[in-house]
């Protein structure tokens, strides 16, 4: 059996030499956090995010923070990229469906004045991060599943479209030859997106969103659209959010504790770390635990920190007009 006791911070060589390139480390930018003399952001704009994919995200982002405009608008139109690629088979249209052959979707968005929207179960909609928004926005509530959250939207004007791509049905036809119609905790299908930024005026913001475990029991919502699970934001403090088994990211409230170990005065990086090792201990099991958690400091400070190898982190700042990917990984 594996020591859960090892920690090790890991990173790939790919990415440990461009981190080292662009000096831009996390653990490099985490040095001088202090939650009790606020400094002024030194690192802003700056936007980061879950995965490789969320490069194109990232960029969309970009174009908003960079002429001035809100990490609330950042985050909604950047992760809508990865919600509108059918390529991405985790997120949105083209997304794995549950064990029925149907595509349920998950998001969640946070402001800066910590109000929040989330919609859970939803179908047939291709941006379920801006219906969370209008539940934000426009209802007196913070969450809305299935037929309501559905109902919501086409008041609001969304249009109903078919979301399970050609190449995500015989995915799912496959998985229905193999798998005895079994669903399994971890499946597998990464790169939900979680989108954290921080604008010039040195607000926070957060989105995240996901199909959730491929073939999944119909009605199962993961951590993605529970605020303080799959994302958190606390203006004062800092931002975090999840990726991996939602299950167990749920167990540990994972992204508001993320949050709340920052505002305790550890570095963003220390926070996911912390975080990942709680639910490790929470664990006997740990073959089937991945999870991720990406974290921003209100000062533009950055982390990541996951139980499994391949844990990439898209960032895009003002220093570096190119994307890096950073990889820290606590293994046991
Ligand atoms: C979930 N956390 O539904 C999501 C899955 C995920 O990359 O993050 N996939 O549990």
């Amino acid at each position: 059996m594996k020591s859960r006791r090892q920690f090790i911070k890991l990173g790939t060589v790919g990415s440990l030499s461009l981190i080292t390139a662009q000096s831009c480390s996390s653990s490099q930018n985490n040095d001088n956090y202090e939650r009790a003399t606020p400094t002024p952001s030194k690192n802003k704009p700056i936007v980061i995010s879950t995965w490789n994919h969320g490069q194109a995200a990232n960029k969309a982002a970009w174009d908003i923070l960079k002429n001035g405009g809100s990490s609330l608008d950042a985050v909604e139109k950047g992760v809508r990229v990865t919600e509108s690629d059918p390529e991405n088979m985790s997120v949105g249209l083209g997304g794995l469906p549950d064990r029925d052959g149907r595509v349920t979707l998950d998001a969640c968005i946070m402001n800066h004045e910590s109000n929040c929207g989330a919609v859970a179960f939803l179908e047939h909609i291709e941006n379920p991060i801006s219906v969370a928004r209008k539940v934000m926005e426009e209802t007196p509530h913070v969450m809305l599943a299935g037929e309501g959250a559905l109902t919501f939207a086409l008041e609001k004007g969304f249009v109903k479209t078919n979301l399970l791509t050609d190449k995500a049905k015989e995915a799912w036809k496959n998985w229905l030859k193999d798998s005895e119609y079994q669903p399994v905790i971890n499946s597998e299908n990464h790169d939900t997106i979680g989108m954290l930024a921080l604008d010039e005026e040195g607000n926070l913001a957060g989105a995240c969103t996901t199909s959730g475990m491929a073939y999944k029991l119909n009605g199962r919502i993961g951590d993605s659209p529970i605020i303080g699970a799959g994302l958190f934001v606390d203006n004062e403090v800092g931002a975090a959010c999840a990726t991996g088994v939602g299950e167990a990211v749920v167990r540990v409230a994972g992204s508001a504790i993320v949050v709340e170990l920052m505002r305790q005065g550890k570095s963003p990086q220390e926070a996911c770390e912390e975080a990942v090792k709680r639910i490790m201990d929470k664990h006997q099991n740990l073959d089937n635990l991945q999870v991720g958690f990406l974290a921003l400091d209100k000062y533009g400070n950055y982390g990541s920190s996951s139980v499994y190898a391949g844990f990439n982190m898209a960032l895009k700042d003002h220093k570096n007009d190119l994307l890096i990917d950073a990889n820290y990984t606590l293994e046991w």
